[in-house]
């Protein structure tokens, strides 16, 4: 059978974790890169052994072999290009936050149900076996009626004043930092598992380190650059690196989220508790193998992920016997087998379910973000306005 040819645009932090992703899959092939110049492309191109270069994205969107485009460019790019991927008549994966606010993301909903593409936002956290796992766990009942959901997604990568990151600009990285981009993945996680969408926020953000030290040369997310090597200049911060954040959910129940990027020790934990009316489930994305489950008239369980102790419907997410650990690469490698298999087997979103996040859920956890920045502008209540969809 022909592979499926895809072009990738970015080879930044995200870009090579989707190809490495993709080449796991077996019947998809990595067939083109964009980059910012003919020589970054090519140069690329070559350390991750891809056959076609382009310093132009747009030379790459004409190419007819290529039928799914992936968007791994920094997120003030992330509008326009998904826009030119659709027009183009090509499926596409893009990168979180869809756009940089929420009436950019309804009319790239629209446009992309109007083309009939099949669109994929890289919600990759829900795509975790033991999150499966949980989620079915949810379904079947055996929280109860689920009450409370609270947890956080705390970094540590932005947390000394020398510290920078095209995240940290509000031109390049959007006005909201933190929560469009990691408080994005918490929401999706608990809304996916709980079946509940977030429907109303109170938010207080905060910027805990306000002047940083901007190196004069390029520097890449999770870069780790040599301090002594680097030149700076002092630049004011307005993006937050926190947030508390109380949520309201569509049947009522509650939550908070705390979101930081200046957690010291703390480097990519995404977690959260569910207190439901029977049980509780706690999961950690540092320790993504455990689920933890809480019972009051019994003693509480950890159960470690195994094939044989997973629910059916969850099996599919789980590749290994128990105590070979899978982890964030391999939560990747499921969002790419859902999407790829959806595309493979000519499935439409009009008319199947997909198990992965669409630009609908980009365009959901684009309206939450812009309710929180309003919320925390405003300091009250502010209504998750999801209407556009
Ligand atoms: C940086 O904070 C980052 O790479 C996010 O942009 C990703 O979405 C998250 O998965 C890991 O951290």
């Amino acid at each position: 059978m022909e592979k499926i040819k895809v072009g990738i645009i970015g080879t930044g932090f995200i870009g090579p974790t989707h190809i490495e992703a993709i080449r796991r899959l077996g019947f998809v092939e990595v067939a083109g890169l964009a980059e910012t110049s003919q020589e970054m492309a090519e140069k690329k191109a070559a350390e991750l052994g891809i056959p076609k270069a382009f310093g132009d994205y747009r030379e790459m969107l004409k190419d007819s072999e290529i039928q799914v485009v992936h968007n791994c460019t920094p997120n003030h790019l992330h509008f326009a290009i998904n826009k030119e991927i659709i027009l183009a008549g090509k499926h596409v994966v893009s990168e979180k936050p869809l756009a940089m606010n929420s009436d950019e993301s309804a009319k790239l909903l629209e446009l992309a149900q109007k083309q009939g593409v099949i669109h994929a936002v890289n919600f990759n956290y829900r795509q975790h076996a033991s999150v499966q796992n949980l989620k079915a766990k949810i379904t079947e009942g055996d929280l109860g009626k689920v009450n409370l959901v609270h947890g956080s997604y705390l970094q540590d990568w932005l947390l000394y004043e020398t510290d920078y990151n095209w995240r940290l600009a509000p031109e390049v990285g959007g006005k909201s930092r933190a929560v469009a981009d990691i408080g994005s993945h918490w929401c999706d996680t608990v809304q996916f598992v709980t079946g509940k969408r977030i429907v109303e926020v109170f938010a207080d953000l905060a910027t805990v380190v306000p002047v940083r030290k901007k190196p004069t040369g390029n520097v890449a997310t999770f870069g780790g650059q040599k301090k002594e090597d680097m030149k700076y200049e002092d630049v004011p911060i307005n993006t937050e690196d926190y947030a508390s954040v109380l949520v309201r959910f569509e049947d009522g129940s509650r939550g908070v989220l705390t979101v930081s990027q200046v957690s010291a020790g703390r480097k990519n934990r995404l977690s959260f508790e569910i207190n439901g009316s029977q049980a509780s489930i706690f999961w950690n994305q540092e320790e993504p193998e455990k689920l933890w489950i809480g019972h009051r008239d019994k003693a509480n369980e950890v159960l470690l992920a195994d094939p044989a102790l997973f629910l059916p419907e969850s099996r599919s997410a789980i590749h290994h016997p128990g105590g070979h650990n899978e982890g964030w690469p391999d939560a990747l490698k499921n969002m790419m087998f859902n999407f790829y298999t959806f595309v493979r087997d000519g499935k439409s979103l009009k008319t199947d379910k997909p198990n992965f996040a669409t630009f609908a859920d980009g365009h959901l956890s684009m309206c939450i973000t812009d309710a929180i920045l309003e919320s925390n502008q405003q300091q009250k209540w502010v209504k998750v306005q999801a209407s556009k969809e």
